[in-house]
């Protein structure tokens, strides 16, 4: 944990943020959820915005800030004598709440009491965005509202308040994040080692969990690591490497204070890229390069996606897959027959940093607003840069078959895409390099520079 001062001084924050509102916030720390039965539960994840307020990383856990009579409280229930027979000592409730700053505590079913309450008083209570299914459950049960309806109390001043806060990284986070960053390098160096001919996809992956796991982390999100990497979320399973293979490795450590790193780069199985696939290597890592050094305050984060597509369609086109003004088919979607998706999202205790909290409200504003048209959609974060942001940049080009011959079929951009040569590539699979950034006030610090990334890097760490 941080100490209580910097949980206070967020609370303290966010309470003048929201001056001129009234009622209570409301943050249901997350519970346990049963895997195949209720004491065989999955690994227990606090919820971000609950850590970030207070910090407390155990299940079962609520706090209530009430805007009006300016009071905190957390509720929670001490162990009990039978549940200390098998868990071992545990902290009280009490103690737990002064590590962050607190010293009003309540038993947990004063929590539901006072949401209530307060409901029935007609005081406004303000919810964020609920995921856990649970949290659903009990919220109608205290609204005493269909579940459908408990989203009529999510609250948007409350969530942009928080978006506000969690967005600008302090010193002590960009620290954290450092460390991620630091675990996933050495988890990538690891598969670097472990991926070779004749391997399998899980056994590098165990290659990455055994680094992870003694740096006290976990993986932040399930690991992507394919020869399948045309599909972006592809995971892992027992294919077999082999010679000529690529694989996407885009995996990252969640740290013991659970912020995120999310790094991708892309291995030839062998040990040396194809000179085919060096072309695309080299055209994604160049689109890459010069996005981060577009990285800097001020900046609309979708000009620096736009611009990552001309580099990669002014690329494809030099290999003979685009033909055209490179202008007008970025301006048209073409190059998103290669590259479907957005360029990158903000990073932090998520590692969608905060997606849970409404994507629109992250990543767009109400003048930049999201394109309809393919692949510009998919982009997460638009808007202007700010000193303090985290950001990934992960330019790709990916060879989906199903989506060339639907393209094709259906005769879409001929003027910009050229189909007969695409085909010699529809057994290319897929190529994507990602860093993680932070925008300073005058510029960027590429965090993951530490991160072999070179042709020369990776070929001599690789098979
Ligand atoms: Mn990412």
């Amino acid at each position: 944990m941080f100490s209580a001062e910097t949980y206070s001084q967020r609370r303290q924050t966010l309470r003048r943020r929201l001056a001129g509102q009234s009622g209570l916030l409301v943050f249901p720390g997350n519970e346990l959820c049963p895997m195949n039965y209720a004491d065989n539960p999955f690994p227990f994840r606090q919820d971000s915005t609950f850590l970030y307020y207070f910090g407390l990383d155990v299940p079962s856990l609520a706090a209530v800030m009430d805007l009006d009579a300016g009071t905190e409280t957390v509720y929670g229930d001490d162990p009990t004598v039978e549940q200390v027979v098998w868990t071992g000592p545990r902290p009280a409730l009490a103690e737990r709440a002064a590590r962050c700053g607190l010293t009003q505590t309540a038993r947990r079913e004063a929590f539901g009491q006072t949401v209530r309450n307060a409901c029935r008083q007609g005081r406004p209570v303000h919810l964020l965005p609920p995921y856990q299914a649970q949290h659903l459950l009990a919220l109608s049960e205290l609204l005493e509202v269909p579940c459908a309806q408990v989203r009529r109390y999510v609250s948007e001043p409350f969530a942009r308040a928080v978006i506000a806060m969690r967005s600008i990284k302090s010193e002590e986070e960009i620290e954290q994040i450092r460390q991620a960053i630091e675990t996933t390098r050495q988890m990538h160096l690891a598969a670097m080692k472990t991926t070779a001919i004749g391997r399998t996809e899980n056994e590098v992956v165990a290659a990455m969990e055994q680094v992870v796991i003694a740096h006290h982390g976990r993986m932040a999100f399930p690991v992507i690591y394919t020869i399948h990497g045309q599909f972006l979320h592809n995971h892992y399973g027992t294919n077999s490497l082999a010679d000529g293979d690529l694989v996407i490795n885009d995996s990252g450590a969640e740290n013991a204070m659970h912020y995120a790193a999310d790094i991708t780069r892309t291995l030839p199985v062998s040990g040396r890229f194809t000179p085919r696939q060096r072309e695309i290597y080299e055209l994604v890592l160049s689109a890459l390069n010069q996005s981060l050094e577009a990285v800097a305050p001020g900046v609309l984060f979708r000009d620096i996606h736009l611009a990552a597509c001309r580099i990669l369609a002014e690329g494809l086109k030099s290999l003979g897959l685009m033909k055209g003004n490179v202008e007008d088919a970025v301006a048209c979607g073409a190059h998103a027959l290669f590259f479907p998706c957005g360029l990158g999202h903000m990073l932090g205790l998520d590692v969608h940093d905060m997606e849970g909290l409404n994507e629109e409200w992250v990543g767009y504003t109400d003048t930049i607003q999201r394109s309809e048209q393919f692949g510009l959609r998919s982009l997460r974060l638009a808007k202007t840069l700010e000193p303090g942001f985290v950001l990934t940049v992960e330019p790709g080009v990916y060879f989906i078959p199903a989506l060339i011959e639907h393209w094709e079929k259906t005769r879409q951009l001929t003027d910009y895409i050229n189909y007969n040569k695409v085909r010699e590539y529809l057994d290319f699979g897929g190529i994507r390099i990602e860093d993680n950034v932070l925008v300073t006030s005058n510029g960027a610090n590429v965090l993951s520079d530490t991160i072999p990334k070179t042709v020369q890097e990776v070929e001599a760490l690789t098979g």
